[in-house]
């Protein structure tokens, strides 16, 4: 032991960022370094005069100082098929309360349902650190037949990029029966989440918070309070498992049926009369006069984005993204899959009981969907459970409260003065400094990415080859694409077993280079891959090329970075796709270049019939997914990967780290199958 510990010692001397492992040479076999630090919580080890000390994940939430030893964080995280209001919530259903809170309960909506859970919890375990902190997840696959991998949005894994959980680009899937360990620095101060990438998982459970504070905000003196119990956590639901939409399971449509803040929500259906009133609501408490660091996640899997009111009080936006941004106060903040917003909430109204809402928005107007929190100013003596079963009924979804100053409205232009209505875009950045050579050089490259859902008739999907679809309802299936390219993932993980490339012009494709059977006017299923130099200054064009108008537009998520948001608006109406394009090509400069200093983020709105410009310096070399953020666009292709330098430029995953492709060995016979 002793030996082990001094071998530890020494080579933390060494560190170096490239053959690193967190700070542990590749000598040391990582495992046997956690395993150590793991067995031992009280071992201690020297870095750079700091200590770090492994400590359960729940204890490292803090209030963080500069300069204080940072700390492991370890979880141990099991996944299970598992089920809402299932036999651990008991007699919750027939409205013994004290049954609703039973640890393994997860409410949801208050309808029995099938889902996947991870510590039978639905959201999984906070993670709150401070920036510095290492996070170590150890992940079991208890799912029978499925597997996972697990995505840390908002975490760039600069020095870790195979923990970036994207199945097949930066790791193997986690078979079922096995377990995985992600183990990353936190590097990227904000309100960060977490979430499967692997199939459907996401929309039936697996989604938690990843909170990393940051000593040094710069906002820090706007607000008295930053707790986790003031983590926003925004989901949607529905009345059974999601798999419906995978071919097979006919449905009548497309549906959110329950919005959930924080796994809580309460399932109600205006046609049928339905509605839960036996299970509890989330509440937030705060004091009189104090003023609270929220958190808002917007962690939706479908298509509808969420409108947020608190009741009579104002929210005053001061990050997005993790990025901090210059105060901007609100009535209304609308959000979209992916998205994070911190806004101060000040405690100044007379103290009682505060509807919080949220309007499933969008393509869900239809659907009138909403969901309900409370935010209370009752003092100590009145318990939680007690607050979580509000005596008043909520306002009526026909009664909605006035929008007044309002973020991200989609169908308000930005950037108008004087009006009440800003979107993103429009968010002054508020951090040390304005990044000018990033606002103002000439891109190295330009992408122009085009978003679509296409509507798959029979003569598309049933001929060869076979094609992944989502069936929205009856005989109406969907394919999502990028340029025209619905994408399929490689059968190897690229990041860690870039050895299997042997032919870039056969694994990979792009609009220029097109497999040959598809064309301009084909659909194309290929590894739909772009690629950057490592340090390049990438613009890209995004926009819908949906030609009509309507109340959809698709979340912008990209991996390993953030960027700025350089412009952002709509396409000329009434203009051919020729012409839509061609404004885009010339539109070169950038809106408001002298006083704007425009926000850092890694998710955006691409405006329906619209477009955003987002740029970033691509000094993260890796294979980095570029997706929608909505489950069913990416599970049926609406996303690529992009590139970031050479495989010799990426860091190499560890030596003991997990692989795996194909099988198959070479057939003795005539002609070819
Ligand atoms: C744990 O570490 C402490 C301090 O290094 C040491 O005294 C103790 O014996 C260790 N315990 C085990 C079980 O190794
Ligand atoms: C586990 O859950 C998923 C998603 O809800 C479902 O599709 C699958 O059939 C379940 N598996 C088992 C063995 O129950
Ligand atoms: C997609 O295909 C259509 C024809 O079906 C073509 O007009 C359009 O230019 C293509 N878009 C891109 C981005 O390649
Ligand atoms: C498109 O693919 C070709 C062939 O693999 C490649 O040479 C080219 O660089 C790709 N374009 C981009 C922008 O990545
Ligand atoms: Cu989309």
């Amino acid at each position: 032991m002793w030996k082990i510990a001094a071998t530890l010692l020494i080579a933390l001397d060494w560190c170096s960022p490239i053959d690193s492992f967190y700070g542990f040479p590749l000598i040391t076999e990582p495992k046997e370094v956690w395993n150590i630090l793991k067995e031992n919580s009280s071992a201690t080890s020297r870095k750079r005069d700091q200590e770090t000390r492994v400590y359960p994940g729940e204890e490292c939430d803090r209030q963080c100082t500069v300069g204080e030893p940072s700390r492991v964080c370890y979880f141990h995280w099991v996944l299970e098929n598992y089920s809402a209001m299932g036999s651990a919530c008991w007699d919750c259903l027939r409205g013994n309360r004290a049954h609703c809170f039973h640890s393994q309960c997860i409410t949801a909506s208050g309808m029995e349902r099938a889902m996947v859970a991870i510590n039978r919890k639905m959201p999984g375990p906070p993670i709150v650190v401070c920036r510095g902190d290492t996070i170590v997840v150890d992940v079991s696959n208890e799912m029978e037949g499925m597997s996972n991998t697990i995505h840390w949005h908002g975490f760039h894994q600069v020095e870790s990029p195979w923990m970036d959980g994207v199945p097949m680009l930066t790791q193997c899937p986690i078979a079922p029966g096995t377990s995985f360990r992600y183990s990353f620095r936190a590097d990227d101060p904000g309100t960060q989440w977490y979430h499967s990438h692997s199939g459907y998982h996401m929309a039936n459970g697996h989604l938690g918070v990843a909170v990393v504070r940051n000593p040094l905000d710069v906002n820090a003196d706007l607000y008295d309070y930053d707790l986790s119990e003031h983590v926003m956590l925004l989901s949607d639901w529905t009345l059974d498992s999601v798999e419906r939409w995978v071919p097979g399971q006919q449905s009548t449509q497309m549906k959110v049926d329950s919005i959930l803040i924080n796994g809580r929500g309460r399932y109600s259906n205006e046609a049928t009369g339905d509605k839960v009133d036996y299970v509890p609501l989330t509440v937030f408490r705060v004091e009189h006069g104090k003023r609270y660091r929220f958190r808002l996640i917007s962690g939706g899997s479908q298509y509808c984005p969420f409108q947020l009111q608190i009741e009579k009080h104002q929210k005053t936006i001061i990050s997005t993204d993790g990025g901090a941004v210059k105060p901007h106060a609100v009535d209304t903040l609308i959000s979209i899959s992916g998205e994070r917003y911190d806004f101060v909430l000040t405690a100044n109204q007379p103290p009682g009981n505060y509807w919080i809402r949220v309007r499933g928005i969008g393509f869900c107007n239809i659907q009138r969907v909403e969901g309900f929190a409370i935010l209370s100013y009752a003092d100590s003596s009145v318990s939680t459970e007690k607050l979580m079963f509000p005596e008043q009924a909520p306002p009526l979804y026909d009664s909605p409260y006035p929008l007044g100053r309002t973020l991200n409205h989609h169908m308000t232009e930005c950037y108008t003065e004087g009006d009440d209505f800003a979107c993103a875009a429009d968010l002054e950045s508020h951090e040390v400094h304005r990044d000018r050579e990033l606002i103002e050089s000439k891109p190295d490259v330009r992408l122009f990415l085009g978003f679509k859902v296409i509507e798959a008739d029979n003569s598309m999907l049933f001929k060869p080859p076979y094609t992944k679809f989502a069936t929205v309802r009856n005989k109406f299936n969907t394919i999502g694409v990028a340029n025209n390219i619905s994408f399929i993932s490689p059968s190897f993980p690229l990041l860690v077993q870039p050895e299997l490339i042997v032919d870039e012009n056969t694994q990979f494709c792009n609009n220029t280079h097109l497999p040959a059977g598809c064309d301009q006017s084909h659909t194309c299923y290929c590894t739909h891959r772009l690629q950057v130099r490592y340090n390049d200054l990438v613009e890209f064009v995004l926009y819908d090329t949906a030609f009509e108008k309507q109340d959809f537009y698709h979340p912008f998520h990209l991996h390993g970075h953030r960027f700025i948001i350089t412009d952002m608006g709509k396409l000329p109406v009434e203009a051919t796709k020729t012409r839509r394009l061609k404004f885009l090509q010339e539109r070169e400069f950038i809106r408001r270049p002298n006083s704007h200093n425009p926000p850092y983020k890694d998710t955006i709105s691409i405006p329906n019939e619209g477009y955003v410009k987002v740029r970033f310096r691509a000094n993260n070399a890796g294979f980095w997914l570029v997706h929608c953020h909505f489950e069913w666009h990416l599970g049926t292709g609406m996303g690529l990967v992009l590139q970031v330098g050479e495989t010799h430029q990426m860091l190499k995953a560890p030596r003991d780290f997990p692989r795996c492709g194909n099988y198959g060995t070479e057939l003795q016979g005539p002609g070819n199958f």
